[in-house]
C-alpha cells in the first residue's frame, strides 16, 4: 500500500512538473498507478526529446490522436520505421524491432491521460508586456540603415542576431524562444518584428531599442504567425489546439480565438496563416478539412503605400462582404499542406502531402470564385512555400523545389503550364533572387549533395553555377540584401556561419560565425513583399 501511494504520488509530481515545464494546464481524467506501458517507455526514450514528454510537440509536432485523423496507424509504423520524408523526423528501423513499431505507434492514438487545454484563459494569463507601446524611444540606437537590416535566425544555441545589411556587422545577438520556426514577420515601418516558436510563444521586439517589448504564448504546438498589412494584427495558426488567434499588434493583447472546425463541428489543425496585403486578409489553410479560409482586417482610412516589386499595389481591395475579422470559408478539392499565392494574391497554389494527390502535385484555386482553375503535374512534393516568382520573355513565372526528387520546377502563371524542370544534385527546401538579381539560388537540402546550392539563370532557364562553400557541411537558405546586391548563405551547422556573396560575380566576400543559422530576413525585401523572397 506504501509503496502504491508512493508510486501514484510520484507520477503526478512528474506529470505536474512537465505541465509545469511546458508551461501548460493539465485537466487530469482519472489519475493511474499502473506501471508505465513498454510503449510510453520506448516514447520517452525514443520520441520525447523531439515530440514532448507529453506528445505535446516540441521540435517535432504533437503526437495526439486529434492531430493523427490523416494518417493510418500501418503508415504511422511506416513513420517509425523510416522517418519522414522533408522533416527531421530519422527512422528507428535499427533501434526498434516490428513489435515495438507496431505497440507504439498504436499508443500513440490512444487518448493522453489528461487533456491539453490551452484557450482564453491561458493565453491570457501567459502574456507579458515588457514596455507598452509607445514608452520606448522612436529613434534606433545604432547607426544603420533600419531598411535594410537583416535578423538571422540562429537554431543551433536559439539566438537571433541583428545584421548591418551594408557593412554585414552584427550589431546584436539576443536569445529567443526554444525552436523558433518560419520567418520572422516586420510591421511595415520595418521597427518592430514578431518571432513564432514551435511551442507557441509570439514575441515582439523593438529593433531601433534592441528589446523584447511583449510575449504571449498563442498555442501549445504553433506553425506559424501573420502580420496584417497595416501592422497592426497577428494572427497565429496552430496544430495544438486547432485553432487560429488573433491579437493586437501593439501588445499582443488576444482579440480572438477561432476554434478550426468545419461547419459540422469536425476539428482540424491549421497548415499555415499568411497576410494577404493586397486583398485586407488573412489567408489560412486547414489541414484536416479541405477548406481555406479568409479573414478580412479593417480596411486603413489611407491606402498602404508599395515601393517594392509588387507587380500590383499594396492597397487593399475587397471582392466579397464579409465582416471584418469573421471568416470566409472557401472549399478546395483536397487538403492544402503547403501554399503560395500570386503577386496580387487572386489565387492560392496549394499541395497536399497526403489526401487525394499524396504529395504528387498541386492545384490553383481562384480565391474570390473559389473554384480551382487548374492542377500542376509536380510530382515530388513539391515545397511551393518556398516558392518565387519573377518575369520571363515578358510573362510571370514561378519556381519550386521538391522535397523528395532532385528537381526545380517552372510554371508559367498564365497557363499554369510547367515549363521547364530542372534537374539538380538533391531535393531543396528553399530558393530566392530578387528583382534586381539575374539569378534565382535553389540549395540541396537533402542527401550527400546538401553542401551545394546552385545558381540558375532567370534569363536562359538553366543551372549556370554550383557552388560547395564548404565541402561536407549543409549549404542553404539563401536572402539577398535590400539593393539585390549582395546576398546571405547559411552553413547549416552548430558551428556554422553565413556566407556573404556578390550576387553579380557569385565572388564569397566574408564569413560570419553563427550557430546552425536557418533563415535570414531583410527588412525592406520582407516589408516590400519583394518578388524573390517569402512573404
Ligand atoms: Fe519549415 C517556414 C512548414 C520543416 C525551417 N515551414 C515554414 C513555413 C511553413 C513550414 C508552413 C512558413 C511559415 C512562415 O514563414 O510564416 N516546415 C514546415 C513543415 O511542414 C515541415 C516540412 C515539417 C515540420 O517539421 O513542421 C517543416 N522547416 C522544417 C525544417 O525541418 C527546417 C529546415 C528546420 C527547422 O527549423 O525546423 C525548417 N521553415 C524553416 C524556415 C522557414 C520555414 C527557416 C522560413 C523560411 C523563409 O525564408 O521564410
Amino acid at each position: 500500500m506504501p509503496d502504491t501511494r508512493f508510486a501514484m504520488s510520484s507520477r503526478l509530481l512528474l506529470l505536474l512538473a512537465a505541465g509545469l515545464a511546458a508551461g501548460l494546464m493539465l485537466l487530469p481524467s482519472a489519475a493511474s498507478a499502473e506501471p508505465a506501458p513498454p510503449a510510453e517507455t520506448l516514447y520517452q526514450t525514443h520520441c520525447a526529446s523531439c515530440h514532448g514528454e507529453s506528445r505535446l510537440g516540441g521540435i517535432g509536432p504533437a503526437l495526439l490522436p486529434g492531430n493523427l485523423s490523416r494518417l493510418e496507424p500501418a503508415a504511422a509504423e511506416g513513420v517509425i520505421r523510416d522517418g519522414r520524408a522533408a522533416s527531421q523526423m530519422p527512422g528507428f528501423a535499427d533501434q526498434l524491432d516490428e513489435e515495438q513499431v507496431s505497440d507504439l505507434a498504436e499508443w500513440l492514438y490512444r487518448a493522453p491521460d489528461e487533456e491539453p487545454i490551452w484557450g482564453r484563459d491561458e493565453i491570457l494569463a501567459s502574456q507579458v508586456v515588457h514596455h507598452r507601446d509607445g514608452s520606448l524611444p522612436d529613434t534606433p540606437r545604432f547607426d544603420a540603415d533600419p531598411l535594410n537590416l537583416f535578423i538571422v535566425v540562429e537554431t543551433g544555441d536559439h539566438h537571433a542576431t541583428l545584421l548591418d545589411g551594408d557593412t554585414f556587422e552584427p550589431i546584436h545577438r539576443f536569445e529567443t524562444r526554444y525552436a523558433l520556426h518560419g520567418g520572422p514577420k516586420y510591421t511595415p515601418d520595418g521597427r518592430h518584428v514578431f518571432f513564432g516558436s514551435r511551442d507557441g510563444w509570439i514575441t515582439k521586439y523593438d529593433i531601433y531599442n534592441m528589446e523584447v517589448v511583449a510575449e504571449v504564448r498563442a498555442g501549445i504546438n504553433m506553425r506559424n504567425i501573420a502580420v496584417s498589412g497595416d501592422g497592426r494584427y497577428v494572427m497565429a495558426a496552430n496544430y495544438l489546439p486547432h485553432s487560429l488567434v488573433l491579437f493586437d499588434a501593439h501588445n499582443l493583447d488576444l482579440m480572438k480565438v477561432y476554434p478550426a472546425q468545419g461547419e459540422s463541428g469536425e476539428s482540424s489543425r491549421v497548415s499555415a496563416v499568411y497576410a494577404a496585403p493586397p486583398r485586407g486578409s488573412f489567408i489560412a489553410a486547414l489541414k484536416d478539412i479541405e477548406e481555406v479560409w479568409e479573414i478580412p482586417w479593417p480596411l486603413p482610412t489611407e491606402p498602404v503605400v508599395s515601393t517594392g516589386h509588387m507587380a500590383t499595389p499594396l492597397a487593399p481591395q475587397r471582392h466579397h462582404d464579409t465582416p471584418n475579422f469573421r471568416v470566409r470559408r472557401i472549399p478546395v478539392p483536397d487538403y492544402l499542406d503547403d501554399f503560395f499565392f500570386d503577386l496580387d494574391y487572386a489565387h492560392v497554389i496549394g499541395a497536399s502531402r497526403g489526401g487525394e494527390s499524396d504529395g504528387q502535385g498541386g492545384m490553383v484555386v481562384n480565391l474570390d470564385s473559389g473554384e480551382k482553375v487548374a492542377d500542376l503535374p509536380l510530382e515530388g512534393m513539391p515545397h511551393l512555400g518556398s516558392g518565387i516568382t519573377w518575369e520571363h520573355e515578358g510573362r510571370r513565372v514561378m519556381a519550386t523545389p521538391h522535397l523528395t526528387r532532385a528537381a526545380v520546377s517552372i510554371i508559367d502563371m498564365t497557363t499554369w503550364e510547367v515549363i521547364k524542370t530542372l534537374e539538380t544534385d538533391g531535393p531543396g527546401f528553399f530558393m530566392r533572387s530578387h528583382a534586381n538579381s539575374p539569378y534565382v539560388w535553389a540549395d540541396v537540402f537533402f542527401g550527400p549533395h546538401r553542401d551545394r546550392v546552385h545558381v540558375i539563370d532567370k534569363a536562359s532557364l538553366e543551372i549556370v553555377e554550383t557552388l560547395i562553400p564548404e565541402p561536407g557541411k549543409t549549404a542553404a537558405h539563401v536572402e539577398f540584401d535590400r539593393y539585390g546586391e549582395k546576398l546571405l548563405l547559411s552553413l547549416w551547422e552548430d558551428d556554422g556561419a553565413v556566407i556573404v556573396y556578390d550576387a553579380e560575380s557569385l565572388e564569397e566576400e566574408k564569413r560570419i560565425p553563427m550557430s546552425k543559422p536557418s533563415g535570414k530576413y531583410n527588412v525592406w525585401n520582407k516589408t516590400r513583399y519583394e518578388e524573390g523572397t517569402s512573404h
